[in-house]
């Protein structure tokens, strides 16, 4: 799908991403959107969001946070939320081990307190944030998103933490800043199979600077209105809803903003499967298997008809524009 962009260069979002704040912020937009019908159905949508966010379940095992809603487009999905026992017993987190049932039960060795983030490289203002100083660069907002592992399952996950561009226009990027690299703790003593030689560690992940400052890229420090269970990544981790899960490093301590294209995890481990990018894209298959379809965690059993994968994990009216030109088949 195409994202429209009329003569003053804006970008028209789908009528169910728009928001009743931000259709009143722009009165001249909102009389423009009447007239297309568009106004009337982004309230409605608004209604039927405050009702679903209403079935979030806040589980109580944690310690609760004080969210406020997005208004970022795309920021949440109307599809039925993930339950809590599911998203936070299936995990991906390799330090923990490699079966999915892993983390859940080895990553209480996880030390959360205390925690700093180190941010350094091309920026004006480089600094070691700790976790709590970093908690305060915004409000914390409620994100339901899609995440699409490369494997073929699915959730949908009431993420809670502010848009990374925040951190990033804090410590004022340099000109020859291009991208943006993640390492993640690798703590060997706390970390079981750190060492293992599965991947290279610590686990790292890059972003091209404007999806690091995309707002949907997510510097994520919760989920169902708690702090991040271990198994998910706590304290911090990044959540970006149009790539592959493995984009959305888990346990972060260092933010490197570089002028070359940072090597990653994947990519170091298999190259020509885990391409930088990692887009979810169902027309580019991963060498060993289809990513056309996929399951939903704890709705779809083994045999259930799959799911199709949407282009950009659906989130395509958002970020479609910024591969605009780059053939997604060499750029997977
Ligand atoms: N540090 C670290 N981050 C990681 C991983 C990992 O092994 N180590 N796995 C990734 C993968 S493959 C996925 S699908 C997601 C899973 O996130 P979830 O367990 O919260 O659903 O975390 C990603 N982040
Ligand atoms: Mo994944």
């Amino acid at each position: 799908m195409l994202i429209r962009t009329d003569r003053d260069g804006f970008q028209h979002p789908h009528a169910s991403e728009i928001t009743p704040r931000a259709v009143y912020e722009d009165r001249r937009q909102l009389l423009k959107w009447m007239a297309t019908g568009v106004a009337g159905a982004a309230l409605a949508t608004w209604a039927q969001r405050e009702a679903l966010a209403q079935q979030v379940q806040r589980p109580g095992k944690l310690a609760p946070l004080t969210v406020v809603r997005s208004a970022v487009p795309g920021a949440v999905t109307m599809e039925k939320v993930t339950e809590y026992k599911d998203a936070s017993t299936y995990n991906n987190f390799y330090e923990f081990g490699t079966d999915k049932s892993d983390p859940a039960q080895n990553a209480h060795t996880l030390k959360t307190k205390p925690w700093t983030v180190e941010v350094e490289g091309l920026v004006r203002k480089p600094a070691k944030y700790t976790l709590e100083d970093l908690m305060k660069m915004g409000a914390q907002e409620e994100r339901i998103y899609r995440l699409r592992c490369v494997e073929g399952w699915s959730m949908v996950v009431p993420w809670v933490g502010f848009s990374l561009s925040k951190l990033v226009e804090k410590v004022e990027p340099l000109g020859n800043a291009k991208y943006v690299e993640f390492l993640t703790l690798a703590d060997k003593a706390t970390m079981p199979f750190v060492g293992s030689r599965v991947l290279d560690w610590p686990y790292a992940e890059g972003l091209r600077m404007d999806e690091a400052m995309h707002p949907l890229t997510l510097l994520t420090f919760g989920m169902y209105g708690e702090v991040l269970p271990n198994q998910n990544g706590a304290p911090v981790r990044l959540v970006v809803p149009w790539k592959y899960g493995f984009k959305s490093a888990k346990s972060i301590v260092k933010i490197r903003f570089t002028e070359q294209m940072p090597k990653t995890a994947w990519n170091k481990a298999a190259a020509n499967e885990y391409g930088f990018y990692s887009n979810v894209n169902p027309e580019v298959d991963h060498p060993r298997w289809s990513q056309a379809t996929e399951r939903r965690i704890g709705e779809d059993g083994l045999f259930a008809k799959k799911r199709k994968t949407l282009m950009f994990n659906g989130y395509e009216p958002q970020v479609g524009q910024m591969y605009a030109g780059l053939d997604l088949k060499k750029n997977f």
